[in-house]
């Protein structure tokens, strides 16, 4: 992160700032509930390294870790949603990115045509 930039929320969730729901923790990632889900189920993985803004940048820098989140939502979605779900990371601002800390967002649980995002 450039040392002007403000920590991302995402990092303010990390760091036990601001509260979230947390429904999984590792040394190198945290994933939460969303808190505008789009889904019946709507989980986020997010690295707790902040330093890749999307999946094009973290593909390039850290395979393993983008592999790492890939694990992990395979596991979180057994868990929450029988194991079928949709991952989306969203890349860019004309994309719906709005936080520039790489996540992936979990969605399940039923999903409907439209509910995409
Ligand atoms: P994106 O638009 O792809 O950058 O996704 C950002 C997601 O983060 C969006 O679905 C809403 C979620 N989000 C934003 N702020 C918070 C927060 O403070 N807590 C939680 N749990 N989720 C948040």
């Amino acid at each position: 992160m450039p040392d002007h930039a403000e920590p991302s929320i995402f990092t303010r969730i990390i760091d036990r700032e601001i509260p979230a729901d947390v429904v999984f923790e590792s040394e190198r990632l945290i994933a939460i509930r969303d808190i505008a889900p789009k889904a019946p189920v709507h989980l986020l993985v997010i690295p707790k390294d902040p330093q890749f803004r999307d999946v094009v940048e973290l593909a390039a820098g850290d395979p393993e870790l983008l592999a790492e989140m890939v694990a992990a939502a395979a596991t979180l979605a057994e868990e929450h949603c029988g194991g079928q779900f949709r991952l989306v990371f969203n890349t860019g601002t004309d994309a719906g990115q709005t936080v520039f800390h790489v996540h992936a967002h979990i969605m399940g649980g039923g999903l409907t045509e439209g509910s995409l995002g």
